[in-house]
């Protein structure tokens, strides 16, 4: 169990999404966190959202990768680590430093980022380093050096709530961005700014949208041409600091606007409301960047911002969202294979002589390295001899997921570090590493609007786990680079990273923080957040407003765009399938997936489908559908919407092996690149969609967990136990034995038979308590799901067998309000009988909503359903 460093709050930042919330940590007598939003930190101003509010159900031990592997087997460190350096030294002997890769991640610090970086660039001498970013902000990266000459995001959050028009275009703020989300819709009451969602999907971003256009996937390029054509025909775009305006603007004219999927009407209405908005911003995230033309859709966004001046000044500006909590970190330290620290170019052989006198390395590569597709393509091809991937997921995350998994399996060599012991990664490796984790890391992130926040240690690292940056430089030492390799502290990183952008600043780079190059450990410790450039340094506040840009020219780049659209679905593989997020779920659950809170409110991966679509399949809600691509099968639960359209289902990212059978959803998708970004497109797959033939239903409860051996298995977390969804291809013979080895227990059920209904169901009692249950039902199980749950907390009743509440308990059903566990009957029911109108009142009547926030866009939902539906 963690112990603790201290009993005070603690000022840390958010773990999760790019908005980097600044929390308050507290240690708490049972080994775990009271966390409270920080009212001080100008990302969240003391909100969070609900994930950030279960952070304290998240740090416990269990699941925990306590000590270093190999093969399997424990060993201590010292063993661990001579094998990775030997290893690692072995194969750049014998191949070549290209030989070896780190994959590594946008949730690791600056600093762990900037050993990563700095032993692979300047000490081995490759540039095989290549991270997750790659699959989420790499088309923005290209795009902005593109038009700007650098990777710099000129936003700040302040902007959505100055603006008169925000456009939110393939980003769904409201469930990824909750924080951010939460101060647009606190702006929009306050001062009527107009919000405009494009996404092909109607998300809960949509509840605060004056216009949604449903897009046809893909075809953003062409909105934004369109528009640029337009602003130019109203006089927009006399002051435009660029170059390349014309061509732009002749490609754009000629842009066929019926290839959006709008009307007319639509897309005036978006030109009238963009063109008429001096302070509009345009925020943009995974809906654009994860395409085969990711980086065109990225400059179409961004030639309409610098064509009309608006950029870089209060209220307006192109916004690219970063995902990961340092994904914006990874970035500025040169954490991609095609870049090098501090925004300095790799391609460019000044800038990699300064960074190479600066580190007085041995040797540094001439040519950008592998990007994440490539790199895996090479581990394939054997090119690869050492791998060693770190804080990251890449067999369920990457593209085409078990042709990674069967690449990572056949490398020679492969190191994993994690702070879990079994992901389906870390289930590849042949040496695994612990690594500290949230609450015991200690360094910086950068989040979204380029500000440097610090994650401080609440609790003692578990087991035998260290941090990322010393597991490196141990490595790096063995290696035989001792000096360079030598820190003691994070704060020794930070300041000799902080020294390297000095230098990379005297080159031109606009990312220079070398005011922080001599920071000492205390100044590092009591560090508040700040956006670079600081005030009152060489930079000045804000980018490009004047006009200035970081091209040779010193003016921006307009590129000129012509819009493709996806391969069309054909009759054989007639769905295209858009993936994306859940609310209260993080990437592949390993954290996440801990938190019974964050486990109600989406418990099972569900394939979103148009009514009509699931009706000429045959399928049925809640039954059981396969989705295939010629790469791979997923099994999915139904659950038909008409907030996606017809032919474009959606599924979610998050089920791994861990927690479901076959709900990997990147076993689908192919390894088709962006060609100038190396994003892959993971929002459109065409996939073919047919019924899972199931012969039975099942929902199973329990105390502990459930070890399922059935064809289709999802598994989750609850408060006081487990639950698993369940479904077979053949009936077992004898469900008295099916349930004992379904839940481990030898005694007897007791056992209700229905035969007209085909329903069975049994429950485990031990002196009065239920110890586990399992519904069993010829069609999709209709019980309580949360009446279920409750009852494994509270003793067993006569209800129980029925699976409902007894009638004078109330049946929350799907849980909306993570915080209170308030679920949508207990909605609609206080909401009709006490006319409830507003979320607000909600909240005052039941609590729902009024916590964290994250439920407020499917609380108003709910209330104008139910106002149409009266
Ligand atoms: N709850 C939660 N929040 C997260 C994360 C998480 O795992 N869970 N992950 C974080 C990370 S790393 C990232 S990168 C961000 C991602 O944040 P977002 O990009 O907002 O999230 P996604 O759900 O991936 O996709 C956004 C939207 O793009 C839409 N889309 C698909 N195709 C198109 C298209 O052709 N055009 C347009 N305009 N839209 C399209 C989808 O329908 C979807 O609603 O979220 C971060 N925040
Ligand atoms: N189809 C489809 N696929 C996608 C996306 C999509 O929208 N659609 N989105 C893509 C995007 S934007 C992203 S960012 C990726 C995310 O994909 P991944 O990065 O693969 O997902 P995570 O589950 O966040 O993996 C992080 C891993 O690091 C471990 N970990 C957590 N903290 C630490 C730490 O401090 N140190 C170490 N060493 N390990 C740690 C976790 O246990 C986990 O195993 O997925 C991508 N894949
Ligand atoms: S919005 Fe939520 S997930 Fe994102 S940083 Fe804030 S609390 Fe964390
Ligand atoms: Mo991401």
């Amino acid at each position: 169990m963690n112990t603790h460093v201290s009993c005070r709050p603690v000022r840390t930042t958010c773990p999760y999404c790019g908005v980097g919330c600044g929390v308050l940590a507290t240690p708490t007598a049972d080994g775990g966190l009271a966390i409270k939003g920080d009212p001080d930190h100008p990302a969240n101003f003391g909100r969070l959202c609900v994930k950030g509010m279960a952070l304290g159900e998240t740090v416990g031990p269990a699941g925990r990768l306590l000590s270093p592997r190999v093969s399997g087997r424990q060993v201590e460190w010292n063993e661990a680590l001579d094998l990775v350096a030997r290893r690692f030294s072995e194969a750049i002997e014998k191949h070549g430093p290209d030989a070896v890769a780190f994959y590594v991640s946008g949730q690791l610090l600056t600093e762990d980022y900037y050993v990563a970086n700095k032993l692979m660039k300047g000490f081995i001498g490759s540039a095989n380093i290549d991270t997750n970013s790659r699959l989420c902000m790499a088309s923005s990266v290209a795009g902005h050096r593109r038009a700007f000459g650098s990777d710099t995001v000129p936003g700040r959050y302040e902007d959505l709530e100055e603006a008169d028009c925000v456009v939110l275009v393939g980003s769904n703020l409201a469930w990824c961005h909750p924080v951010l989300f939460q101060r647009l819709a606190r702006a929009r009451e306050v001062q009527g700014t107009k919000v405009i969602v494009i996404d092909p999907r109607r998300t809960a971003t949509c509840e605060i949208a004056d216009l949604h256009l449903r897009v046809r996937p893909g075809a953003d390029a062409a909105i934004f041409n369109l528009l640029l054509a337009e602003a130019e025909r109203r006089g927009l775009t006399a002051n435009a600091s660029v170059d390349g305006m014309e061509e732009a603007l002749t490609t754009a004219r000629q842009t066929d606007a019926a290839m959006t999927g709008l009307s007319a009407d639509e897309l005036d209405r978006f030109i009238d409301l963009w063109c008429a908005s001096d302070k509009v911003v345009t925020v943009y995230s995974q809906g654009i960047n994860q395409s085969d033309s990711g980086t065109d859709k990225v400059n179409t966004i961004l030639n309409c911002h610098m064509a009309t001046g608006r950029i870089g000044r209060p209220g307006m500006g192109p916004f690219s969202v970063t995902g990961q909590p340092n994904a914006m970190g990874g970035r500025e330290v040169g954490g991609l294979a095609n870049m090098l620290a501090c925004h300095l170019d790799i391609d460019d052989p000044v800038h990699r002589q300064a960074v190479q006198q600066f580190w007085n390395s041995p040797r540094m590569p001439h040519a950008p390295g592998l990007k994440a597709v490539d790199m895996f393509r090479a581990v394939e091809d054997g090119q690869i001899k050492a791998l060693w991937i770190i804080c990251t997921n890449p067999a369920m995350s990457m593209p085409d997921a078990d042709r990674v998994a069967r690449a990572i399996a056949g490398c020679d060599f492969v190191v994993v570090s994690d702070i879990m012991a079994r992901t389906d990664t870390t289930r590849l490796a042949d040496v695994l590493l612990p690594a500290t984790g949230w609450g015991e890391k200690d360094g910086t992130v950068t989040n979204s609007e380029r500000r440097i926040s610090r994650q401080r240690p609440t609790l003692v690292p578990v087991g035998q786990a260290r941090h990322d940056w010393r597991i490196l430089s141990e490595v790096a030492q063995r290696m035989g680079w001792h000096d360079a390799f030598s820190w003691s502290h994070p704060s020794e990183i930070f300041g000799e990273y902080a020294a390297l952008s000095g230098v990379a600043g005297q080159l031109g780079s606009d990312f220079d923080i070398s005011d922080c190059a001599t920071i000492n450990r205390s100044d590092y410790d009591s560090m508040t957040p700040f956006i670079w450039p600081r005030a009152g340094t060489r930079q000045g506040k804000r980018f490009f407003g004047e006009g200035t840009y970081h091209t040779p020219t010193g003016r921006g780049r307009m590129v000129p765009v012509v819009p493709r659209l996806p391969q069309p679905a054909t009759t054989d593989v007639a769905f295209q399938l858009n993936t994306g997020r859940v609310r209260d779920h993080w990437h592949s659950m390993t954290r996440t997936g801990a938190s019974p809170r964050l486990s109600r409110h989406s418990a099972e991966p569900c394939l979103e489908i148009h009514p009509s679509d699931a009706e000429s399949l045959g399928l049925s809600p809640a039954s059981l559908a396969r989705v295939s691509t010629p790469r791979g099968e997923v099994v999915l639960r139904i659950l038909t919407t008409d907030c996606v359209a017809p032919g474009q289902p959606f599924a979610p990212i998050h089920w791994s092996d861990q927690t479901a059978s076959s709900g990997r959803v990147n076993g689908l998708t192919p390894a088709m690149v962006d060609h100038l970004s190396g994003q892959p497109a993971l929002k459109s797959t065409n996939v073919s969609i047919t019924a899972f033939e199931a012969k039975w239903y099942g929902y199973a409860v329990s105390r502990h967990s459930i070890d399922p051996n059935c064809e289709y298995w999802v598994a989750a977390r609850l408060a006081g136990g487990y639950q698993a969804e369940l479904a077979g291809l053949s009936v077992p013979l004898d469900w008295t034995e099916a349930g004992q080895r379904l839940f481990g227990i030898d005694r007897k059920p007791i056992i209700v038979r229905d035969d007209k209904r085909g329903t069975i169901r049994l429950a485990f009692v031990e002196e009065d308590r239920l110890i586990a249950a399992l519904f069993v039902s010829a069609d999709p199980v209709a019980v309580s799901r949360s009446h279920l749950a409750d009852s494994l907390l509270k003793d067993i009743d006569a209800t129980l067998l029925a699976g409902r509440p007894a009638a004078d308990r109330q049946d929350e059903g799907a849980t909306i309000c993570a915080c209170t566990g308030i679920g949508i009957n207990r909605l609609i029911a206080a909401i009709t009988t006490q006319k409830l109108l507003t979320v607000d009142e909600v909240g005052e009547a039941l609590g729902a909503g009024a916590n964290c926030g994250s439920c407020r866009p499917e609380i108003k939902a709910l209330m104008l359903r139910l106002l149409t539906d009266a």
